[in-house]
């Protein structure tokens, strides 16, 4: 697997799918999800009403619309009750729910917004942990190669160097 990490927005990429750190109804919200929506346009919106919701650590795949990338994969991340309702394994499940998406479409890269660390409260840097190790244990053919958005100078750092330890080549 290739992987890297690159502090962006992530509505700017021009690669097969980006992932929405979306919530249960698909309806939109603030964040990253606000952001997407925004630069997609109205048809997002609309493709993802007709889904009803998508349960936390579950995801669906959607067109893109107006943004550069081909898909959006929208998963709803596991909000942040002090760490012992779940909270971890819930989030694991949403990075292998949008792999499982990725290698069901053949998409060769796929970048993925730091789930659940904004509004739902999830510390940072057991965040990362998670999303490199359950990226780094995917073993399919799709995709080949993630990206890992970053927003901040703090996120940018916690991945650089939690990737580090896996990227030995
Ligand atoms: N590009 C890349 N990363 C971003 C961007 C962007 N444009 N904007 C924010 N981030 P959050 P959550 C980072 O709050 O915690 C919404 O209302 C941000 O710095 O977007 O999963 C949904 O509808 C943070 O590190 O998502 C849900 O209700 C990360 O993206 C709820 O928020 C995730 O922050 C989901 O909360």
């Amino acid at each position: 697997m290739l992987a890297e990490v690159l502090k962006s927005d992530i509505t700017r990429l021009d690669v097969d799918a980006i992932v929405n750190a979306a919530n249960r109804s698909l309806l939109g919200g603030g964040g990253v999800d606000g952001a997407i929506h925004r630069a997609a346009g109205p048809g997002l919106l609309e493709e993802c009403g007709k889904f009803g919701h998508c349960d936390t650590g579950k995801a669906v795949i959607t067109k893109a619309y107006n943004l550069p990338c081909r898909h959006v994969i929208h998963t709803p991340g596991s909000v942040w009750r002090g760490g012992g309702n779940g909270e971890a394994e819930l989030l694991k499940s949403c990075y292998m729910s949008c792999l499982s998406l990725a290698c069901d479409y053949e998409l060769e890269t796929i970048a993925f917004p730091s789930i659940s660390t904004g509004i739902y409260g999830f510390p940072l840097r057991e965040a990362s942990h998670i999303a490199v190790f359950t990226v780094f244990s995917w073993n399919k053919d799709f995709p080949r190669k993630v990206i890992f958005v970053t927003f901040s100078e703090e996120a940018t750092e916690i991945y650089r160097e939690v990737l580090s330890r896996f990227n030995v080549r």
